[in-house]
C-alpha cells in the first residue's frame, strides 16, 4: 500500500468517537492547511468561471448541489482523502460508500439560509444511524458568514415532522423546516477555519443563517453510508464504494468520473437524479428547482 494510503486508526480517538455518538456531531477536526483549502477553493472557482452553461443540460448550481462526486473529479478526490476516510471509518467501520457530495455555498452579503431540519427526512434511507456527513470549510465559516448550528443530542429523536416552505432564500430542496421550536441556547455554532471539518449524524437537527460577511461561505459536504443502509422509497439508488467491501449490495455502484463532466458520467448523473428524485420529492406539493 503506498505510504499516503495507510489507514490511520487514530484519526479519531475513542473519546472523540464516543462524543460523536453522544452529541450527534464532532468539530472542529483538522483535515488540511489553510493553504491547501485555498487550492481546492481555487479549483472550484476556476470551474465556476469556465462553465459553458449553454452546452450543458443542467445549471452548474444543480451539479454543485447534487452528486458533484459523479461529474467532478476534484469533488471525488476531496471526498476520498485517506485522512478523511480514516475519520469516517472511526464512525462507520471499515466498509464505506459515498452516497452524495455537494457544495453548500452562500454568496457574500446574501440572505440565503438553511432552515432547521434533519437530513434523513426525505432521502428514503429510513432513520438510519449509519449515515454521517462531513462538512469541510473552504472559506472562513463563522456566525457572520452563516455557519451551521447543531442541537446537541437531537439525533436521539426519530425523524420529526417537517413542513415544506419552498422559501426562495432557503437552500434546501423543499425548504423543509422541522416543526419543533429549538431554543437559541440549545444551538451550537459550528465555527470552522478553512481546511477544518465537522461531522454530523443523519438525524441531527441543524440549520444555518444568512451570510453577512464580505466573502462567500463555502462548504463541501459529503454523505457517507455503510452497506447496510437501504433505499426504501425510490425503486433503486446509487452509491460509490470507497473503502472496504459491500456485501449487502443495496446500491448500484459506479466508478469515479474520468474527467470533468465526462459524457458517460453525465448520462449516469441523469439516471441517479431521476432515481433519487422519487424519494426526495415524494409527497411534495410543488416541484423544486433542484429536482424540477
Ligand atoms: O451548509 C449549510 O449551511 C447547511 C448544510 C446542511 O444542512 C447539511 O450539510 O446537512
Amino acid at each position: 500500500m503506498p505510504e499516503g494510503q495507510m489507514h490511520n486508526a487514530n484519526a479519531l480517538t475513542p473519546a472523540q468517537a464516543a462524543q460523536y455518538w453522544r452529541d450527534g456531531y464532532l468539530f472542529p477536526l483538522n483535515l488540511m492547511s489553510i493553504k491547501e483549502a485555498a487550492r481546492w477553493r481555487h479549483t472550484l472557482e476556476d470551474m465556476e468561471q469556465n462553465y459553458g452553461e449553454a452546452k450543458m443540460q443542467r445549471t452548474l448550481g444543480t451539479y454543485k448541489r447534487i452528486n458533484a462526486q459523479c461529474v467532478m473529479p476534484f469533488a471525488y478526490e476531496l471526498a476520498t482523502q485517506p485522512r478523511l476516510l480514516d475519520m469516517i471509518e472511526a464512525i462507520l467501520g471499515p466498509d464505506i460508500l459515498i452516497y452524495g457530495a455537494e457544495f453548500f455555498i452562500k454568496e457574500a452579503q446574501s440572505e440565503q439560509i438553511v432552515s432547521m431540519h434533519q437530513d434523513l427526512t426525505y432521502w428514503g434511507l429510513g432513520a438510519t444511524d449509519h449515515l454521517v456527513t462531513a462538512w469541510i470549510a473552504l472559506s472562513e465559516v463563522n456566525v457572520e458568514s452563516g455557519c451551521m448550528q447543531f442541537v446537541a443530542g437531537s439525533h436521539a429523536n426519530q425523524i420529526l415532522p417537517h413542513e415544506d416552505t419552498f422559501a426562495d432564500n432557503n437552500l434546501l430542496s423543499r425548504g423543509q423546516e422541522i416543526q419543533v421550536q429549538v431554543a437559541e441556547e440549545n444551538k451550537t455554532d459550528i465555527v470552522l477555519r478553512p481546511g477544518q471539518l465537522s461531522l454530523h449524524h443523519g438525524r441531527m437537527i441543524h440549520g444555518s443563517g444568512p451570510n453577512s460577511s464580505e466573502d462567500r461561505r463555502i462548504g463541501f459536504v459529503i454523505r457517507y453510508v455503510s452497506p447496510e443502509v437501504m433505499q426504501e422509497v425510490a425503486q433503486k439508488d446509487y452509491a460509490m464504494l470507497v473503502r472496504g467491501a459491500d456485501r449487502a449490495r443495496h446500491f448500484v455502484h459506479y466508478t469515479p468520473p474520468p474527467s470533468l463532466f465526462a459524457p458517460s458520467h453525465l448520462a449516469l448523473y441523469e439516471e441517479m437524479r431521476e432515481a433519487q428524485r422519487q424519494a426526495m420529492m415524494a409527497g411534495a406539493s410543488k416541484s423544486s428547482t433542484l429536482y424540477d
